[in-house]
């Protein structure tokens, strides 16, 4: 176990320092994602969305070829390559963060090699290549980049069909505990390594509260902690608003309180709205600390 949360998220080109919030924009290349599939499904239109992100004032661009909504099915290995290449190839060059969301080793090692910063894995890296190769070896095996470790219950085709029982958040955090470890033990620095509990992703509205609630217990494994509220059907379950895109109000109020409660990385799809909840919020932390 760490003994504090690093203030800095080192990553291949970028020290992102987490003493301040950060929004990671999510840019899907996808024809299916649960709240904007279809929006930005080629390269050229994915990589205006990513321009307009960072506009609003993402600092972190998260690009992703598949779909892991509950039910989605996988996206042969090619196909997603051919989405998602092209636009971190272009995003590399604009001097900003770049991350892509990826359980494919194959993906994620054709990534770094173009440039890419991050790699964020749903699968906290427990996925095998056809050639055996590992997620957990791509990313041992790179000098630098930054990885997110998020806990998925199940998979996307069955997670939401039979989620977690008990007290997901003591199962969450010792699920990472060990994954964080074992990164860890193939020599990957701490300072690599943010963790995320994965709202969505096999829990309950309750247990997905719990672990809102509860972040510190997760906090106390000594990572950063990233949260991916934005949109998610809890949202809905607890607004009773029914398009995943309408969600504006419920996606802002809670990445603010995960922030409130310790998490230093947001994974948001409305970049401008955050932003602006967490300048105030900022503002006021500023004026009681003075
Ligand atoms: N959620 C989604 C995808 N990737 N990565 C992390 N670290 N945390 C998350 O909560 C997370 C994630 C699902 O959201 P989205 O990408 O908008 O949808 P889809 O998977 O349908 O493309």
């Amino acid at each position: 176990m760490q003994t504090a949360c690093a203030p800095v998220w080192h990553t291949r080109r970028f020290a992102i320092d987490l003493t301040r919030p950060r929004v990671m924009g999510i840019v899907n290349v996808t024809p299916d994602s649960f709240s904007d599939g279809g929006a930005h499904a080629d390269a050229a239109s994915a990589l205006r969305h990513a321009e307009a992100l960072l506009k609003e004032g993402a600092d972190i661009l998260d690009i992703g070829g598949e779909s892991t909504r509950p039910g989605a099915s996988p996206v042969p290995l090619e196909e997603e390559l051919a989405r998602v290449v092209p636009v971190v190839r272009e995003a590399v060059r604009w001097g900003v963060p770049i991350s892509v969301d990826t359980y494919k080793p194959e993906v994620m090692a054709e990534c770094l090699a173009l440039g890419a910063d991050i790699v964020n894995d749903v699968w906290a890296l427990r996925r095998h290549a056809a050639d055996g190769r590992s997620a957990e070896d791509v990313v041992a095996q790179d000098p630098a980049c930054g990885v997110v470790l998020m806990h998925m219950h199940r998979q996307p085709q069955d997670m939401q069909v039979k989620p977690m029982e008990g007290d997901a958040v003591a199962q969450v955090r010792d699920f990472l505990a060990a994954r964080a470890a074992a990164l860890r033990a193939r020599g990957v620095a701490a300072e690599r390594i943010v963790l995320d509990y994965g709202i969505g992703f096999g829990k309950t509205v309750e247990q997905n509260l719990d672990l809102l609630a509860r972040q510190r217990e997760l906090l106390a494994l000594g990572y950063p902690l990233l949260a991916g509220w934005s949109r998610k059907s809890t949202l809905g379950r607890l607004t009773g608003v029914e398009v995943a895109a309408d969600r504006l109000g419920a996606s802002v109020a809670a990445a603010l309180l995960a922030v409130q409660r310790g998490a230093r990385i947001v994974r948001v799809h409305d970049v401008d709205a955050t932003v602006q909840a967490l300048k105030v919020w900022m503002a006021l932390n500023d004026r009681e600390g003075a």
